[in-house]
C-alpha cells in the first residue's frame, strides 16, 4: 500500500511494511533492555485517571513516559534506570525463571542515540513480538501491534533526537478467546520481543517493497515491481542481476510503482539440490538494497507436485520455533542452523514450520540450504470462527508473512489452519484466508492441515473428507493412528478412503517416546513403541495412491504446558524424534531410511 498524504504521520497505519531489513543500512538496537514486570497493568491506568494512553496530560504514572526523579519531592513509583534487563531478542520465559509461566505485560526500554543523514527518514522495525505490543518513543505512541510471530514497523523521522532517545515498548502475551491463536494451544506462550529490533535509515523517497519472482506458467520469465514510499514516487530505479546480465532502469508511476519483466538466458532454477541464489540489486536515490534470490516454478498436476516441472516427493519433518538445546523461542541464524541442520540429517528436502510464522532468518536459511517450506497462518484448533476482529486478525497476519516471504523460493506453501473441526463458520473462514493469499500471492500452492474421521459400519476405514479440501491445491491431514487411535499394529489393517484428485500430503503423525526410556513395542513413552509406530505408519501410508509427502511430527522434543506427565513430559511434548538434549531417538532412523529410499524412488 502507499500512503502518500500522510506518509510522515507517525502512527500504525501508515507504517506497511518494509521488505529486506537485513539488506539496508540498518542499525541493530538488539541487546539489553531494562523491564519492569505489570500483572496489573500499573503502568497503563491508574484508579485516578482514565487510561493514560488516552489522555492528552498524561500524568507521572504512566510507565511510557520513563520519568526521572527531579528532585526529592517528586513522588515517581517506577524507574526503567534501576530495573533489571532482558537480552532483546528472546522470549522473557526462559531468561528467568520467576517468568517460567509469566503470561501478562513486560515494559520494555531502550535507550539510544541516533544522528541521521538530514532529510533521510528513520523507522524503528520490529521482526515481532508476543503478542500484543504498544510501542512509544519518547512518550508519543507510534501504535499498536496485535500478533505473535510477525514483523511490524513505525515511522520515527520527526519524533528522533540525536541523543537520549528512549523507545518503550509493552508486550503482553495474556492469551485470549478472540486471539488468534486462541486461549488453547500445544506449546509455550513464550512471551517478549523475541525477534531483531532495528532501525532503518532510508532516503526521502525509498524502496519500501519489491517482488522479483519467476512469473507464474513460465520458466525463465523473471517478473516482479517495486514500490516506493515518499514525496517524489516518480522515480528511476536501477535494477540489477549481474550474473544474469540484467541492468535495467525502471520508472515508477505517481503511485510509486513500477512493474518489469526479463527474459534472461542460461537462468539457473533454484531446486534443492542445486540452490542457486542471484545477488539482485535494487538502487534509487543513492540508496542500494541488496537481496539473493532464487526462481523456481512450483505447481500441482492431477495428484502431482511439480518442482521446475519435475514431480518431487516432500520428505519432511514439523518443526516448532524452539531451541530446546539452548532453551527458549527460536530467533537467530545460529537456532535455525540448529534446526534446518538436524532436518538435513534425516535427508529431508522439506519442513511444515508450524504453527505460525518463523523467523526471517529460518527461511532466508531455507533458501540457501535448499529445504523448501510450508508457512502456516496461527489459525489453531478453535478460533472464534464467527467474530469479524479475529477474522481481520488472521487475514492480517496472513498478509504480513506473505509480504516478508514473497521472494524466498524455498517457500512453496501457504497453509492457512491446523486442524480446525468442520462446521459452516470455519469453513466460510479458511475460505476467506485462502481467496485472501491467492490474491496476494499466485504462484505458490495453500493448503492446511486437515482433520479425519472414521467410518461407524468399518472401524479400519479413515476417511478425509473435508469441504475446505475444494479449496486447497494439496490435501493434508494429521493423523494419529497408533497413538491416540489404538496402538501402532493398528496401522496395518487401515484403510483411507480420499476421494480427491489432488496431491496428499500427512501433515502429522507421531508418538511420544523419551529418550532414553526402552521397552518392548507396546510400552507407551518407549522410543521402541514410537519406532515401531514409525515402521508401520510410513508402510500405511505408502499405500495412498496419491501420498506425495509427510511432515511427521516432530524434529524435536518441545516444551508444552499441557503435558505434565512426572518423570516423562515433566511439561515437554515428547514427540520429537531428538531429545531436548539433541539425542536422536531410534524413530529417526526409520524415517531416514524411509526418506533415502523416496529420494531414490524419485529420481528416476
Ligand atoms: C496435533 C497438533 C499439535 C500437537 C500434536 C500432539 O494434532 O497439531 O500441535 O502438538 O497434535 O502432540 O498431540
Amino acid at each position: 500500500m502507499f500512503f502518500l498524504g500522510s506518509m510522515l504521520n507517525v502512527n500504525a497505519e501508515n507504517n506497511s511494511l518494509i521488505q529486506n531489513i537485513q539488506g539496508r543500512n540498518a542499525t541493530t538496537l538488539n541487546g539489553k533492555w531494562n523491564y519492569i514486570i505489570d500483572p496489573y497493568e500499573t503502568g497503563y491506568y491508574d484508579y485516578r485517571y482514565k487510561p493514560y494512553d488516552e489522555s492528552p496530560n498524561p500524568p507521572n504514572g504512566a510507565f511510557y513516559l520513563d520519568k526521572k526523579q527531579k528532585d526529592k519531592t517528586e513522588l515517581i513509583e517506577y524507574s526503567f534506570d534501576k530495573s533489571p534487563s532482558l537480552w532483546v531478542p528472546g522470549d522473557w520465559n526462559s531468561q528467568d525463571n520467576k517468568l517460567l509461566y509469566y503470561e501478562g505485560t513486560i515494559w520494555y526500554r531502550r535507550l539510544f542515540d541516533y544522528k541521521k543523514t538530514s532529510n533521510n527518514r528513520v523507522f524503528v522495525h520490529f521482526g515481532a513480538a508476543n503478542y500484543e505490543s504498544d510501542i512509544y518513543l519518547n512518550g508519543k505512541k507510534l501504535g499498536k501491534h496485535i500478533g505473535g510471530f510477525t514483523p511490524f514497523n513505525y515511522e520515527i523521522t520527526d519524533l528522533l533526537n540525536a541523543e537520549g532517545n528512549s523507545l518503550v515498548v509493552k508486550v503482553d502475551n495474556k492469551r485470549k478467546r478472540e486471539a488468534v491463536p486462541t486461549l488453547n494451544t500445544d506449546w509455550w506462550n513464550y512471551g517478549g520481543i523475541t525477534r531483531d529490533v532495528t532501525l532503518v535509515e532510508v532516503s526521502n523517497t525509498f524502496i519500501q517493497d519489491y517482488l522479483v519472482q519467476l512469473k507464474k506458467g513460465t520458466e525463465n520469465e523473471i517478473t516482479g515491481y517495486i514500490q516506493l514510499n515518499g514525496t517524489a514516487p516518480q522515480q528511476s530505479v536501477k535494477i540489477a542481476i549481474p550474473e544474469l546480465k540484467i541492468v535495467s532502469d525502471v520508472k515508477t508511476d505517481s503511485t510509486g510503482k513500477a512493474s518489469f519483466t526479463f527474459k534472461p538466458r542460461n537462468l539457473v532454477r533454484w531446486a534443492p539440490r542445486s540452490p542457486k541464489l542471484y545477488e539482485v540489486e535494487l538502487s534509487c536515490n543513492e540508496q542500494k538494497i541488496t537481496d539473493r534470490i532464487g526462481f523456481r516454478t512450483i505447481e500441482t498436476r492431477g495428484t502431482d507436485i511439480l518442482l521446475n516441472g519435475k514431480s518431487i516427493f516432500l520428505r519432511g519433518i514439523c518443526i516448532h520455533a524452539e531451541n530446546a538445546l539452548r532453551g527458549g523461542r527460536a530467533y537467530s541464524d545460529q537456532d535455525a542452523q540448529m534446526l534446518l541442520n538436524s532436518a538435513k540429517e534425516l535427508n529431508c528436502n522439506y519442513v511444515r514450520l508450524a504453527h505460525y510464522p518463523h523467523s526471517e532468518n529460518m527461511i532466508r536459511l531455507a533458501d540457501e540450504m535448499g529445504i523448501l517450506v510450508w508457512e502456516e497462518d496461527p489459525v489453531y484448533w478453535t478460533i472464534q470462527w464467527e467474530n469479524p476482529a479475529t477474522l481481520s486478525n488472521a487475514l492480517q497476519q496472513l498478509t504480513d508473512v506473505i509480504t516478508r516471504d514473497k521472494n524466498r523460493a524455498s517457500v512453496i506453501i501457504w497453509s492457512m489452519a491446523n486442524e480446525t473441526p468442520v462446521s459452516e463458520a470455519r469453513t466460510n473462514f479458511l475460505k476467506k484466508l485462502a481467496a485472501h493469499a491467492r490474491e496476494l500471492d499466485n504462484s505458490r500452492l495453500i493448503s492446511a492441515a486437515l482433520e479425519i474421521h472414521g467410518n461407524p459400519a468399518n472401524p479400519n476405514e479413515r476417511i478425509v473428507e473435508d469441504p475446505f479440501a475444494d479449496y486447497v491445491d494439496i490435501v493434508n491431514f494429521n493423523e494419529y493412528v497408533g497413538w491416540y487411535d489404538g496402538l501402532p499394529e493398528k496401522c496395518d489393517n487401515i484403510s483411507w478412503n480420499i476421494k480427491y484428485n489432488k496431491p496428499v500430503m500427512i501433515s502429522e503423525f507421531g508418538a511420544d517416546a523419551l529418550q532414553g526410556m526402552h521397552g518392548d513395542n507396546l510400552t507407551r513413552f518407549t522410543e521402541e513403541y514410537q519406532e515401531d509406530l514409525y515402521v508401520r505408519t510410513v508402510k500405511m501410508l505408502s499405500k495412498i495412491p496419491q501420498f506425495r509427502g509427510v511432515t511427521p511430527w516432530i524434529l524435536y522434543d518441545f516444551r508444552s504446558p499441557r503435558r505434565f506427565l512426572p518423570n516423562i513430559q515433566d511439561g515437554w511434548n515428547r514427540k520429537g524424534l531428538i531429545s531436548q538434549n539433541g539425542i536422536k531417538k531410534k524413530a529417526f532412523l526409520v524415517l531416514k531410511n524411509f526418506y533415502d529410499q523416496m529420494e531414490l524412488k524419485y529420481q528416476k
